[in-house]
């Protein structure tokens, strides 16, 4: 498995909720590195365009109302499949669906309050790391890598 970044983002209910340094625990305890962090509350505009592949949607209207509703946490993760690893973590987009033990599944109820975004591919990650953090990420090195990579 490659070194991936994906782009995980805290939607505002889970700010709200005081889940940020829950959802922040558990990246953290899966071995991936955190590259870059904002609290940000963006304009409608740039809201749009971060979902602008859903701009057909019935639900886009909301969902908009939703995302600019109070601030957003936005992070960059680095690691072995992260971008992967990160959905299965973030649990699927129904929480009703979603399994208990991830984040969806132990924290929210309804698919339009459910309190975190993670990419789906590696293709959208880097789409979106270029979009929220277009200053670029903290390039760093973890003392842990050695214990966490074969
Ligand atoms: P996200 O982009 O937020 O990580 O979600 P996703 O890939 O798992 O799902 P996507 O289909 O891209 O939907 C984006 C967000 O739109 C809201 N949604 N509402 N009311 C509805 O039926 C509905 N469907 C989707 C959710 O907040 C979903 O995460």
């Amino acid at each position: 498995m490659s070194s991936e970044r994906t782009y995980i983002m805290i939607k505002p209910d889970g700010v709200q909720r005081g889940l940020v340094g829950e959802i922040i625990k558990r990246f953290e305890q899966k071995g991936f590195k955190l590259v870059a962090m904002k609290l940000w509350a963006p304009p409608r505009e740039f809201m749009e365009n971060h979902y602008a592949d859903l701009s057909s949607k019935g639900f886009f209207a909301g969902l908009i109302e939703y995302m600019v509703s109070g601030p957003v946490c936005s992070m960059v993760w680095e690691g072995a499949g992260a971008v992967a690893a990160g959905r299965v973590m973030l649990g699927a987009t129904k929480p009703s669906d979603s399994a208990t033990g991830s984040i969806r599944g132990d924290f929210c109820i309804e698919v339009g309050r459910n309190i975190c975004h993670g990419s789906d591919t590696v293709e959208n990650a880097n789409k979106e790391i270029e979009l929220w953090f277009p200053d670029g990420v903290t390039e760093w090195d973890s003392c842990q890598k050695a214990w966490i990579y074969e």
